[in-house]
């Protein structure tokens, strides 16, 4: 494909007024008839043609205000279809027929089959794949569906909207018309026809309105849908709280199918989720599925306000929705949480897919400026990054301003499709700053390196901070202006009491923000007492690298004693890496590990601290992972030396904290009923977390046994069986735990992939053999993205030892599995892909086996615009 640069946008030449859509449905036969109002927008040549996009689209008939187009008046191509010979002025009215054939439909993009069920998936340009249309972003218009189809096999009909009636029609079909009034661009368009089971509820609005909720699933599954009803409802309530959003239509569907490329989509009115993010009970789902599970209804349900009611002009401005979302999603989650624990986990994953794309050949600024395949910016960096440049607004303007520039800006662009200009602009005017500077957020690729050191002057009673910041080379960025970076501090005195900030020179400095705007600049604090430790950077404000030469000991200071827990979690980190760097190369040169004791006695002080809340706790016990060390040490990896190394930092920590982790372990037994709340999922965390530790210090599976066969839910199941098969892979009672955990839940898919991921990222070179036998085992589907994801997808991501094996097999049976998946699902392929972005980084033996698996699926025949972009950039 072609690339699209952002500067080449322009308005369409006509202006859409009304969609009318009818679809007499069938599997194979599906009749589509479009009936779209259109006007020449004022000032467009006269002679100028109407162009709609279009995509493997079998076009039956056209028609011109009812009458038939001569063909010398229109060109059908592959990706258009082209009219002329139109009205000046006065609005007419194009009629297109097409027929698709659904359940051939294996990209999932467009009208599809999942499971008998009749589902769409528009967003980017999926529309185009039902008929031709003007499918962007900035063509709003409102939408009236008629959806006929076989009753016995279709009973439900649904669209976008509100329901406007139906009726059987006599031959054994039936239909049901819907009208959306809010409009809206092809991409939030949806269709679900099948036979579905419902979890109904209501929900009273703000201003008193009674909005009709209802969650459909498969037949049988309705009970595993009431916490995700109870999410709904929590985030109407959130929304109106805190964002002052009210929902718009008289009913909210929410449809889990069990295939699809996404989690969810947030088509106006009518999400589909992806079935992992709807199911959940207590013998099926972990802590972890329930919290996506929250955080998931609650994005799609805030992308009604954020995406839908106000949309992106064009997909550059793809963060607007999504940074913004996400943004909202997370401090929605936060407030039903722990907003600590909550911030731990966004950072860890941040700096897991994050910071390594940013990194490597798939780096892009946030709002980019060009691409060639837009399914492929559906990316961390535009999401995960986008929301935390969202989060720095917050932090620079403070609450209040923030809360005014978004009141703002649903007020002034409701009803519109805007750009990131736009959106900034709303807080410079309520702030009257100048966010020209800070706007280079979205379009400075790269994750910023800060260097911080600080001196204390006993004498004037002052610590100077000096700070310096680099914003890496990207792709087609050499050369980076200084970012507008705000720094939370705090200065932590002896007995753990903190500086008040006054008299500050050398930086705005606004509360306990330090607004670094120079390449270079000088912070003076004064009356600072004693030399404090200095916690810099607290909450994660700014999505940063940091390297700071501080000591173990104000390292551990602020381990134990910052107010921002947050910054608690970072101390132990930072106390946690360079010994996981050393042990790494003493690894590699076949040397004993070392393990500060530092490190050892901070972990475990937090471990044991009863005043802390659990779920604190168990984040403090998880180490850096394998990618974080690798990250650090920056280049020339070898991963066996990383996992090496890390797994002896471990059993050092184990031993050390035998008897503690024996404590937790037994005295935190669970033996209430299950309940899925934060409070309790920490505990649950902070147990298994233990029992982890434990196992490495004992070295015998006893323990996860005994684990395994008392759990009565699924996270402590699962993480019983992740620590049998990752520490003792060939142990009968390995074996014995698969199979019966594999016989237990072989009607269940979702619960098949958590055992799948479990075997896929056995550490070791056996992985490759060990996800080749699964690929054979008949509950593995290769068509299900789900399952794809679980074996394929998390051996890629997830196994750094299994997946980067030093003879190279590991690239080449990914290379093959793209190329197969290509051929039916592009978008799967592409995203699976993505896991080898960081090849650059490892040692040349294995780079240049990773470099020649690329080079084979560049050069195959037929590839898809999505993954012949993906493997491009990586080789460029
Ligand atoms: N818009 C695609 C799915 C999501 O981000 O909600
Ligand atoms: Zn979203």
């Amino acid at each position: 494909g072609e690339i699209i640069h952002l500067e080449d946008y322009r308005p369409t030449d006509f202006v859409l007024e009304r969609v009318d859509l009818t679809f007499e449905l069938d599997p194979s036969e599906t009749k589509v008839e479009a009936r779209l109002i259109f006007h020449r927008r004022e000032g467009v040549d006269a002679r100028a043609p109407l162009v709609l996009d279009g995509d493997e689209l079998k076009m039956t008939s056209l028609l011109l205000d009812q009458d038939e187009i001569p063909s010398a008046n229109f060109d059908a191509a592959d990706h258009s279809l082209t009219i002329r010979g139109l009205p000046e002025t006065a609005p007419f009215e194009i009629t297109i027929t097409t027929e698709l054939s659904p359940q051939t439909n294996t990209k999932l993009m467009g009208l599809y089959r999942t499971s008998d069920v009749y589902c769409t998936q528009c967003e980017a340009e999926g529309f185009r794949r039902i008929t031709y249309f003007p499918d962007r972003p900035d063509v709003l218009a409102p939408y009236t569906v008629n959806i006929i189809a076989d009753k016995a096999t279709a009973p439900l009909l649904l669209s976008n909207g509100n329901y406007l009636g139906g009726a059987g029609m006599g031959d054994g079909r039936h239909f049901a018309a819907w009208f959306d009034p809010h409009p809206k661009p092809s991409y939030l368009f949806a269709l679900v026809a099948g036979d579905l089971g419902i979890v109904e509820d209501t929900y009273t609005t703000l201003s008193g309105r009674d909005v009709a909720l209802k969650i459909y699933v498969e037949h049988g599954k309705e009970a595993r849908a009431t916490y995700a009803m109870d999410a709904l409802k929590r985030s109407m309530k959130w929304d109106e709280d805190v964002f002052g959003r009210e929902y718009d239509l008289d009913i909210f569907m929410i449809v889990a199918v069990s295939d699809f490329n996404m989690g969810a989509m947030e088509n106006k009115g009518l999400n589909v989720f992806n079935d992992k993010y709807v199911l959940a009970d207590p013998e099926t789902a972990t802590d972890a599925d329930y919290a996506n599970i929250e955080a998931i209804i609650a994005h799609e349900y805030f992308h009604n306000w954020t995406g839908n009611r106000i949309t992106c002009r064009d997909w550059f401005q793809l963060c607007l929705k999504e940074g913004l979302t996400v943004y909202r999603d997370h401090e929605f989650s936060a407030d039903q949480r722990s907003r600590t624990v909550k911030r731990i986990a966004e950072v860890r994953h941040l700096r897991a897919e994050q910071f390594p794309e940013d990194a490597g050949p798939l780096a892009h600024p946030v709002r980019p400026v060009k691409y060639r395949e837009i399914n492929n910016f559906y990316t961390t960096t535009v999401y995960e990054k986008g929301s935390e440049v969202t989060r720095m607004i917050a932090t620079i303007l403070g609450a209040d301003l923030f809360k005014q520039g978004m009141d703002l800006y649903f007020d002034r662009h409701d009803g519109q499709a805007v750009t990131i200009e736009d959106f900034i602009a709303c807080f410079a005017e309520v702030s009257q700053r100048d966010l020209t500077q800070f706007s280079l957020w979205y379009h400075q690729a790269g994750t910023p390196l800060v260097t911080a050191s600080t001196s204390y002057d006993a004498g004037q009673q002052t610590l100077t901070l000096s700070l310096e910041q680099m914003v890496p080379p990207t792709p087609g960025q050499n050369i980076k202006e200084p970012m507008h970076i705000p720094l939370r501090v705090g200065l932590l005195l002896d007995d753990g009491a903190e500086v008040t900030i006054t008299g500050v020179t050398g930086a705005e400095v606004t509360g306990d923000v330090v607004h670094l705007v120079e390449r270079k600049q000088t912070v003076v604090f004064s009356n600072v007492p004693s030399r404090p430790a200095l916690s810099l950077n607290r909450g994660f404000s700014a999505p940063i690298n940091l390297h700071f030469e501080q000591s173990s000991e104000d390292r551990a200071h602020i381990a134990r004693f910052e107010s921002d827990l947050f910054a608690r979690w970072q101390a132990l980190n930072d106390l946690a890496l360079p010994n996981l760097v050393s042990a790494a190369a003493s690894a590699k040169a076949g040397l004993p590990v070392e393990c500060d004791a530092a490190l050892v006695e901070a972990l475990l002080a937090a471990a044991a601290d009863e005043a802390l809340e659990p779920a604190f706790r168990a984040q403090a016990l998880a180490l850096p992972s394998e990618a974080d060390i690798a990250r650090e040490i920056g280049g020339n990896n070898d991963p066996d030396a990383i996992h090496s190394g890390r797994q002896q930092i471990m059993t050092a920590i184990a031993a050390a904290g035998r008897q503690i982790f024996t404590t937790l372990v037994e005295r935190t037994a669970d033996t209430d009923a299950f309940s899925p709340d934060a409070a309790s999922a920490g505990k649950r965390a902070l147990r298994n977390a233990a029992l982890s530790y434990l196992v490495y210090a004992e070295n015998v599976p006893g323990r996860a046994v005994k684990a395994f066969d008392a759990a009565n839910n699924m996270t402590d199941l699962s993480q019983a069986l992740t620590i049998l098969a990752h520490r003792f892979p060939d142990a009968p009672e390995t074996t014995t735990a698969l199979a019966t955990f594999k016989q237990r839940f072989a009607e269940n898919g979702l619960v098949l992939d958590k055992w799948f991921t479990i075997q896929a990222t056995i550490p070791g070179s056996a992985a490759l053999a060990r996800v080749k036998m699964l690929m054979d085992d008949p509950l593995f589907n290769g068509n299900n993205p789900n399952r794809v994801r679980a074996l394929i997808g998390t051996y890629a991501f997830s196994n750094p030892t299994g997946f980067n094996r030093a003879d190279g097999e590991g690239y080449r049976f990914l290379a093959e599995q793209i190329l197969a998946i290509d051929a039916r699902n592009p978008q799967l392929a592409a995203r699976i892909l993505t896991a080898m972005r960081s090849w650059r980084s490892l040692e040349d033996g294995r780079a240049e086996h990773a470099r020649n698996a690329l080079r084979e699926i560049a050069a195959a025949p037929k590839l898809s615009p999505d993954v012949s972009d993906i493997v491009e950039r990586m080789l460029k």
